[in-house]
Order: C-alpha cells, then sequence, then structure tokens
C-alpha cells in the first residue's frame, strides 16, 4: 500500500469510530465531551508540520491537561494496537517552551502546562548544538521503563520528526 492508501484507510477507520460511538450515546452531554483522535502511526513530521496537518483536519495537536485526558489517550493507544506491535512510543504534543524559555504552553488550547506529567530529568532544553535547545513536547511510552516514560512529556527539538496525535476540542 502506498501512503495514500495507508492514510486513508486510518480515516475511514477513526471515522467509523466517531459514528460508532455517537449512535451508541444516549447521552449528548457525555458525547459532547468525548474527544477524537488521530494517531499518525506510519508517518512522522516535525512539531510544525505536525500542528499544521491536524489543523488542516479540523483538529489540534493533543493536550494532556490532567489524569482524566492522560487516560484517554492511552486507552485510545491500546485500540490503535500500536503499543501491542511496538514497545514503545514518541509522539508530538503541543506543549511548548517556543514563546519564552521554560515556560511550557498547549500550542492547542493557548493555556499554560500545569499538569506537569514529565518523564524524569524532564524538560531539560537539551543542547543539540550551540543556538539549540529543545522546545516542544512529545508523549513518550517504553514498555520495559516502569513509571518513567510511561505516557509522560519530554522536550526534544521541533525540527525533528516523530509521530504525533491530534485531537477535537469539545467547546
Ligand atoms: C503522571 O501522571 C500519572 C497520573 O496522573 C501519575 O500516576 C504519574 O505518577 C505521573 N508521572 C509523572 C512522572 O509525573
Ligand atoms: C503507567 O500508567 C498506567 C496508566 O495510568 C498505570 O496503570 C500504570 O500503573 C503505570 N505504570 C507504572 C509502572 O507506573
Ligand atoms: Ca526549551
Ligand atoms: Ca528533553
Amino acid at each position: 500500500m502506498t501512503k495514500l492508501h495507508v492514510f486513508v484507510v486510518i480515516c475511514v477507520a477513526v471515522a467509523l469510530q466517531g459514528q460508532v460511538s455517537f449512535q451508541q450515546g444516549d447521552n449528548t452531554f457525555a458525547w459532547s465531551r468525548q474527544k477524537e483522535y488521530y494517531f499518525s502511526s506510519s508517518f512522522k513530521l516535525n512539531w510544525f508540520k505536525a500542528v499544521e496537518y491536524c489543523r488542516d483536519r479540523g483538529m489540534f495537536l493533543l493536550s494532556v491537561r490532567n489524569a482524566e485526558e492522560r487516560e484517554a489517550v492511552i486507552d485510545y493507544l491500546a485500540s490503535t494496537g500500536y503499543t501491542k506491535t511496538h514497545k514503545g512510543l514518541m509522539a508530538w504534543i503541543s506543549a511548548n517552551d517556543l514563546g519564552e524559555e521554560g515556560e511550557f504552553y498547549w500550542a492547542s488550547t493557548g493555556g499554560r502546562v500545569n499538569y506537569p506529567n514529565w518523564s524524569d530529568t524532564e524538560p531539560n532544553d537539551y543542547k543539540t548544538d550551540e543556538c539549540t535547545g529543545e522546545d516542544c513536547a512529545i508523549l513518550e511510552y517504553w514498555a520495559e521503563g516502569g513509571a518513567n516514560y510511561n505516557y509522560t512529556f519530554n522536550d526534544r527539538a521541533c525540527t525533528k520528526e516523530f509521530l504525533f496525535i491530534c485531537e477535537t476540542l469539545p467547546q
């Protein structure tokens, strides 16, 4: 299959999942609170292009603002089967300190990151060279990492390419 085919298949699958939960939902309020996700399980982009990719589809690069949202995205990722076939996961989320070094905000909502679920010793603004630190965050999971790397955050260089996760943000 070409990349485009894979993308179309994933989109249809995500669209179908959305419809199923809509039909099953007998509670409009519960439905309106539910997020939809998109996970680029087969291709990588830099952080800026991931932001654009999500926005182009009416979605936002992921925000993880509390324990509930973390559990929801872990459940979604499990449902894709990705973590059954891969030992680890690294995917862009919208947290970044591009505006001011050390001050992390969600690009998706504009809100400050006040659920700081960082991996041990992160964020470390690791310097890849004299002028480039790490200003964009990934969600990282490693099957053998224990409590660390357990769907926790890590700042990485924004121009690096990673998988990414988009979400809808209910109004
Ligand atoms: C991340 O959040 C979960 C649930 O809120 C918590 O159990 C865990 O200890 C947190 N991990 C870190 C590294 O902050
Ligand atoms: C990793 O996070 C999950 C989901 O919150 C939790 O159930 C599990 O206990 C955590 N694992 C470790 C080793 O902390
Ligand atoms: Ca930084
Ligand atoms: Ca880092």
